[in-house]
């Protein structure tokens, strides 16, 4: 090898990864000046292109349009498993942790990654499934949920992967929103010792989804299903007799490569569109920085794929780095609160990556769960969902990091499709509940209510992204006029996140909670508007409003103010309040059932009409003392009474 291959490496790994704070700064400054030059070197670099963009970037904030590394070619599925082949063949790409410990983990290199998801791209093409076609995808954790939305990308269809958790009516409201024609299932799930009857659900759902022709069924739990004629195919026998080499579709950089819904302030999920190349570059620049990411190393995050987190960072971020993944069908709890670290210890995990609420319940639990477990391979532990509180804070630093590992609080969302404000792990010193400085690229303001920007540090206010970056949603899946409105009409020109945040002395930012009408319960994003739906649709109910409080494992905890049409006894009240969870979990999911009921005479109203929140969130909460101005209520009475009511 000549001097200049030293040389080109060594320029390479400066821009591609975070060696030290100066080199931070100095990354993070080249990325403001130029960001364009600052991704186009990234996006050079470390991919493979069919053919290169012809401009790095074009946007505009108004209208909500932006195209990034325009008319560029490739296909993700080439960067996440082809290009490792020569190089990683024999790696294991995933590890497969079984609901049940008993049973064996598997392990999947990326070779017959490789072959898997070819077989199944060419099952989907063979059911007439073609780019641009929008694919369901209802499955638990296991490998087969991973290796359908390799097999979609694969082939250019797009993916909508719906969370195992939600109803038969989430279900079809996602898949004929945006037309799947096609639904990959499972018979069942295990979780802990249930068994879930997951195709009970896809078949109740697809009572009224036109859209779906073909259903296709991993056989997981063994559970006697029924299947439609015609409809469903058992796809083990489909994957025996498909060819283990699949021709990947040429993508342009702009296509879609999946939606994922996420719940909004109105009643509809917002589908978010994703795309491909932006979103390739971004998830694969951040993993690698984000968890220090070495060769041999095991990265483990425990979110579900169902969710943004397992899109990017148990799929599409490592494997774009040729990294070991662990899938973990299980619960924290199952068979007991020790799991997640024996799972440590088994695989040697080096980076570990889980949500506050998680830690939360297992630091109620005994130390004696945790400390038989040599936790000794952790390198790096991340946090992601909601804020994480300081005693959570240092619990998962001292008992599961040693105080050795860096703590990577990372702020981001399904619309940013990538992490966005989180430590470097070995760069940036970590502060407990911060989630510190923006990934390079990513440009925080904090506005205030008059819509001005906050100069200067040690100030809070609405969080705001003032540049485009690669991996942020294009649009809402049919509704660009909803995408434009949500996201960048509160501040003109800017990004609004939806969250508050505070900026320290330093420059620091910590993440204080939502601002708009999405409650996060074990880190779960709920908007209150379809929950509210849910509950109204009750016959006895007359108007409901549903507000969070906080809860110290769930962070946060559903309320509900219930107003009936008549007054029954209360012996009634309580039979309502079973049937009202009943009607929330049919329409929504078991997470979003209330932990508390109250019925009342009438909400506290504007003039306007608009149900004042911030006075029924601290009535929830228990604090009765100061409801700020109260003037423009139109019935300031109500507040009494519903404080008694509580009391
Ligand atoms: C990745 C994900 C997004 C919302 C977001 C915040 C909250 C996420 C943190 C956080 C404080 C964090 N996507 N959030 N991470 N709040 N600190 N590190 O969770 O779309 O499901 O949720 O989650 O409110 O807006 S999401």
């Amino acid at each position: 090898m000549n001097k200049n291959y030293f040389k080109i490496k060594k320029a390479i790994m400066s821009i591609y990864k975070i060696k030290d704070l100066e080199h931070y700064f100095k990354m993070y400054k080249k990325s403001v000046r130029q960001p364009k030059k600052f991704w186009d070197r990234i996006a050079d670099e470390n991919f493979t292109w069919y053919q290169k963009w012809d401009k790095v970037l074009d946007f505009d904030m108004q209208e909500a349009n932006f195209t990034w590394f325009k008319n560029a070619k490739l296909n993700i599925t080439k960067n996440c498993i082809d290009r490792h082949l020569s190089t990683r063949g024999s790696k294991t790409a995933i590890i497969f942790e079984p609901n049940n410990p008993e049973e064996e983990a598997r392990h999947i290199s990326y070779r017959e990654l490789y072959e898997e998801v070819s077989k199944m791209a060419n099952v989907l093409r063979d059911k007439g499934v073609a780019k641009g076609d929008r694919v369901c995808i209802y499955l638990p954790m296991i490998p087969e949920l991973a290796i359908s939305i390799l097999a979609c990308a694969r082939i250019g269809a797009i993916h909508s992967v719906v969370f195992a958790g939600f109803s038969s009516t989430a279900i079809a409201a996602r898949i004929n929103d945006s037309e799947c024609k096609l639904v990959v299932t499972s018979d069942g799930s295990f979780r802990g010792n249930k068994s879930i009857d997951l195709k009970g659900i896809v078949d109740e759902a697809l009572e009224s989804t036109p859209c779906v022709e073909k259903v296709l069924v991993v056989k997981r739990t063994c559970s006697d299903i029924k299947m439609k004629e015609g409809r469903d195919e058992w796809l083990q026998p489909l994957l025996d007799n498909a060819i283990p080499n699949c021709v990947a579709e040429i993508m342009d950089a702009e296509d879609p490569l999946f939606i994922l819904y996420t719940s909004g302030s109105t009643g509809k999920p917002k589908g978010m569109v994703h795309t491909t190349a932006g979103y390739m570059v971004f998830t694969a620049y951040t993993f690698q920085n984000v968890f220090n990411y070495e060769e041999n190393d095991v990265y483990w995050c425990t979110a579900d794929i169902g969710w943004i987190t397992g899109h990017s960072y148990i799929l599409y971020g490592p494997l774009l780095n040729g990294a070991t993944t662990i899938i973990f069908e299980g619960v924290p709890s199952y068979p007991d609160y020790s799991r997640f670290w024996e799972v440590i210890e088994k695989h040697n995990v080096s980076q570990f990556y889980t949500a506050p609420t998680a830690i939360r319940a297992l630091a109620k639990e005994s130390l004696d769960f945790v400390q038989p477990f040599q936790l000794d391979s952790l390198k790096v532990i991340g946090s992601v969902g909601e804020p994480i509180n300081e005693e959570a804070w240092h619990w998962y630093n001292d008992h599961v990091g040693g105080k050795k590992c860096p703590l990577v609080d990372t702020w981001w969302q399904t619309e940013t499709g990538g992490i966005m404000i989180s430590p470097i792990p070995f760069v940036t010193p970590t502060k407990p509940t911060y989630a510190s400085l923006p990934i390079p690229g990513i440009q925080p303001v904090l506005m205030d209510e008059l819509r001005n920007e906050i100069v200067g540090n040690q100030v809070t206010g609405s969080l705001c992204i003032k540049f485009p970056w690669p991996a942020m949603a294009r649009t809402i899946w049919g509704d660009h006029q909803r995408y434009k409105e949500t996201y960048f009409s509160a501040f003109p020109g800017k990004y609004f996140t939806g969250d508050g945040a505070l900026r320290d002395e330093v420059g620091y930012y910590r993440i204080t909670g939502r601002v708009d009408d999405v409650i996060i319960v074990s880190g779960h994003n709920l908007g209150t508007a379809p929950i509210e739906d849910a509950i109204n649709e009750h016959p006895a109910v007359a108007e409901s409003a549903v507000v969070g409080f906080p809860h110290d494992v769930k962070g946060n905890a559903l309320y509900a103010f219930v107003i009936l049409k008549e007054v029954g006894e209360s012996r009634l009240q309580e039979n309502l309040e079973k049937e009202i969870n009943q009607a929330i979990s049919n329409q929504i999911g078991p997470i979003a059932k209330m932990d508390k009921i109250q019925f009342v005479s009438n909400l506290p109203k504007t003039r306007s009409g608009k149900i004042m929140r911030r006075i029924l969130r601290k009535i929830a909460e228990g604090d009765f003392s100061s409801f700020g101005d109260i003037s423009t209520l139109l019935n300031p009475e109500i507040v009494e009474e519903i404080i008694e009511g509580k009391k």
